[in-house]
């Protein structure tokens, strides 16, 4: 919490109220499940009361206002996997095999294939060390984790910033696929940090979910992390509640 809190004053200065609100409504929508029509016809929970769940994940002040705090959260770059699942229909949680292929399908034109190739071999390789799944490189397009920078499913990127990638739980298809946005410039020097975006992702794809626990890999905003290609005790304990031990 405390990284995004940091910068919360002097980001609010340079917003626009219009703008702040579409991002706000937009923001709930994605990663909250806010909608402004409920197709089930139940009372639709208000914007403030989904305002209230997002500053509860994120350990703010639970005021169901448009804070300082809570916009500054909102600007922070991040995954675009929803903080809450209760609204998603979820494909399962848990691949069936211990053995992986992974493939990447389309590569980003702002680094060299080796650099991406070593980046996922040690972001996926933070999973094997610590739990029974093997993962085997594939050339297929059909491998089980297909990971692109280009991407054709129905939950678009949104230029720079913003979102960064996204993953699908565990299952047939598109399940476990993992996508990089191209619109962000994926330089050399996001590396230090860039295997551990990348195993966040790969943790989506092997089927965790958001963590509040700013320590986790599987916290949803992008920040530097003093450490790299560590794992919390938190994200060891879940991949192990799922597949076992190592
Ligand atoms: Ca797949
Ligand atoms: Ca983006
Ligand atoms: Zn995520
Ligand atoms: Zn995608």
């Amino acid at each position: 919490m405390g990284l995004s809190l940091g910068i919360a004053c002097a980001v609010v200065l340079l917003v626009l109220p219009l703008i702040t609100f579409s991002l706000f409504q937009k923001y709930l929508r994605r990663f909250y499940g806010f909608q402004e029509v409920d197709p089930a016809g139940r009372r639709k929970r208000s914007l403030s009361s989904k305002l209230k769940d997002m500053q509860s994940f994120f350990g703010l002040n639970q005021t169901g206002n448009l804070d300082s705090y809570t916009l500054a959260v909102m600007q922070t770059p991040r995954c675009g996997v929803p903080d809450v699942h209760d609204y998603v229909h979820s494909q399962g949680n848990r691949w069936t095999k211990n053995v992986l292929t992974y493939s990447v399908g389309r590569y980003t034109s702002d680094l060299p294939a080796s650099t991406v190739d070593s980046l996922i071999a040690s972001a996926l390789d933070m999973w094997a060390k610590v739990s029974p799944l093997r993962f085997i490189r594939s050339f297929s397009q059909q491998a089980d984790i297909m990971v692109e920078f280009e991407h054709g499913d129905s939950f678009p990127f949104d230029g720079p910033k913003g979102t960064l990638a996204h993953a699908f739980d565990p299952g047939e298809g598109i399940g476990g696929d993992v996508h990089f946005d191209e619109d962000e410039l994926w330089t050399a020097g996001f590396n230090s940090s860039a295997s551990d975006f990348a195993a966040h992702e790969f943790g989506h794809a092997l089927g965790l979910r958001h963590s509040q626990n700013p320590e986790s890999l599987m916290y949803p905003t992008y920040r530097a992390r003093k450490t790299h290609n560590l794992l919390s005790s938190e994200d060891i304990m879940n991949i192990n509640v799922i597949y076992g031990m190592h």
